[in-house]
């Protein structure tokens, strides 16, 4: 099993997207990170990054932006048919 943790705002549209696959599919093994509450996670999203774009998916480490790609790599691995 991955490490998954998504960096995130509320108010962010790309952000909701994603967030309604992780409910609709009850993905609760995905650590949500509020990055405008969350100033140590702000900070690990811009170190490890290198920039401050919701939402960003981190796979064991690993940044994975754009809310499409994090939808697909999503029902890719996690999503069962
Ligand atoms: N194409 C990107 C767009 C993401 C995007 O524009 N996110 C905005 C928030 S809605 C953002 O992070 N802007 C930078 C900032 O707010 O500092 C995606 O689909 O994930």
């Amino acid at each position: 099993m991955s490490d998954l943790k998504l960096y995130y705002f509320p108010t962010c549209p790309y952000c909701k997207k994603v967030l309604k696959v992780i409910e609709n599919n009850d993905l609760d093994e995905i650590e949500l990170k509020n990055i405008n509450q969350d100033q140590e996670a702000e900070a690990e999203l811009i170190e490890v990054g290198g920039k401050r774009q919701v939402p960003c998916l981190f796979i064991d480490g690993e940044p994975l932006y754009e809310s499409d790609d994090i939808v697909d790599w999503l029902k890719s691995n996690l999503v069962q048919d």
